[in-house]
């Protein structure tokens, strides 16, 4: 394989932090053991998430300059209009602050409580508006895309056959829309194919459903089209996106991913019933319906990131780093979710700490102790992550991973080669890492906020030997 350079040369930097062991057994400690609650400072390497982290380009923050900051009617607004018509060929769009103000307004518009959403794997937020909207998630992704070690090249399709079964359980008029993510961030950033886009689309105009997406990161699903479907290996891959979101009636989108901006989103459709209706919500949650809570300046930027993502070049290097990451661990036997994904690394963490049980919380205390050992910050995407059934049970998902996420743009192959060092470290000496358990747990996305205490510290607190911590559920 001949060597993959950036695309792109460094006219900016940005100085990071070297830390002590000792510094990070400080700052873990006051984290409560949980890696969105350590201080960006203590952070060497920060994988946390690749969602408002990417590095802008020069057009981009030149485009930032040149804003609107007026309050009706800026321009930037319809510079976001134009390039979501000719990059994702939707007439419509109504800005949010973010993604998940996107599944708010989408969710409160399209869902009459009662109604069932069926989705190719949940997200955490998209599931939480769909729910507080008095919906009920269905998962119908293939069956593969909940087992690591397999190789399915669209492990992100839906399985067409649960979705067949689910309208035929409660009735097509009970489903309030499907939402198809492309890629599917919680089985490992794995996408989904034409022809399955294609046969779901199909079925959804055999019952009159309407057909969403999560395209929150389309323009990687549409590089691993080019990749590995029949057909597609020489098509531009903006054409391929653009193919692929021709099949839908609107998408959500988080710019913090695809759009590489830091702060963004917006809703995308035809129908102009719907632009009316997140008109009509927007000006309530967000802001007025040209600039749905950003400014004029982040429209501009966005404008001009969604068209960049789309671009050969960017995507075949940015694709092709995640998988340098995947395949120096692999090559040290570290059990990773295959094939690789687009945004990011997953470590099965079940198999990597096979001595734990799920409730001992394994990929927390694995992301834990990465950070412990090199200050790389990762993210739990397992129990936690799942959170509670309507019985207050702790949901139990197959995948327990551990997400080491590429932010775009922003680090070179050589961090790659450190934070690599650092999870072989750590798996060598796996047997020795111990569980965690909750002190804290909030009722609503706990993985944010909560608090942990490695299950020895807890077995001493019972036998009375230090303070108890904060009451938690
Ligand atoms: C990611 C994020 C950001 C995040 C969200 C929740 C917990 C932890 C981190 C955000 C997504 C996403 C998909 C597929 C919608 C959103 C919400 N991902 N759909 O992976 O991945 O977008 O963050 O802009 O509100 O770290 P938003």
């Amino acid at each position: 394989m001949p060597a993959i350079a950036e695309p792109y040369r460094i006219k900016m930097v940005e100085p990071i932090t070297m830390t002590t062991r000792e510094q990070r057994e400080d700052a873990i400690r006051a984290a409560g053991y949980n890696t969105f609650l350590l201080r960006s400072d203590d952070v060497y390497i920060d994988l946390l998430t690749d969602s408002g982290t990417s590095a802008m380009s020069d057009r981009q923050w030149s485009a930032m300059m040149l804003g609107d900051e007026a309050y009706a009617g800026a321009r930037s607004f319809d510079h976001l209009v134009e390039s979501v018509r000719e990059n994702y060929g939707f007439p419509y769009v109504c800005p949010t602050h973010q993604g998940r103000g996107a599944e708010h307004l989408i969710s409160k518009i399209l869902i009459t409580p009662g109604q069932h959403v069926p989705g190719n794997m949940y997200f955490t937020t998209t599931r939480v508006h769909q729910e507080l909207a008095g919906g009920t998630f269905h998962d119908v992704i293939i069956d593969e895309a909940h087992d690591p070690s397999s190789r399915h090249p669209f492990k992100g399709n839906v399985d067409l056959d649960k979705l067949q079964t689910l309208i035929d359980e409660v009735g097509a008029d009970q489903i309030a829309y499907i939402n198809v993510a492309v890629t599917v961030n919680m089985a490992g950033g794995q996408p989904v194919s034409m022809a399955n886009i294609r046969a779901v689309r199909e079925i959804c105009d055999r019952h009159g459903i309407i057909m969403w997406s999560d395209a929150t990161r389309l323009a990687e699903n549409a590089w691993f089209i080019k990749e590995r479907e029949d057909g597609y290996g020489d098509r531009r891959v903006a054409d391929i996106a653009k193919e692929m979101l021709s099949h839908f009636d609107g998408i959500t989108m988080s710019g913090k991913k695809d759009c590489l901006v830091n702060i963004g989103g917006f809703l995308a459709m035809r129908d102009e019933r719907i632009l009316t209706k997140s008109r009509e919500l927007v000006v309530v949650y967000e802001g007025m319906p040209t600039y749905g809570g950003l400014a004029g300046r982040d429209l501009d930027a966005m404008a001009v990131g969604l068209r960049e993502a789309l671009d050969d070049d960017y995507l075949t290097h940015r694709i092709g780093q995640v998988r340098y990451l995947g395949e120096r661990l692999q090559e040290a036997g570290v059990p990773i979710v295959e094939p690789i994904g687009g945004h990011a690394v997953f470590i099965d963490a079940a198999a990597f700490l096979d001595h734990l049980s799920q409730d001992d919380l394994p990929a927390q205390a694995l992301a834990a102790e990465i950070f412990l050992d090199s200050g790389v910050r990762s993210m739990e995407r397992g129990i936690v992550s799942a959170g509670r059934d309507a019985d207050g049970n702790h949901r139990h998902p197959k995948l327990e991973l551990v997400r080491l996420t590429i932010p775009r743009r922003v680090y070179t192959n050589s961090h790659m080669d450190v934070v690599a060092e650092s999870v072989i470290r750590v798996f060598r000496r796996r047997r020795e890492i111990r569980g965690l358990t909750f002190v804290y747990e909030p009722p609503t996305l706990r993985f944010f906020t909560s608090r942990f205490e490695p299950l020895a510290a807890v077995a001493a607190l019972e036998e009375g030997r230090s303070e108890p911590a904060l009451a938690g559920a």
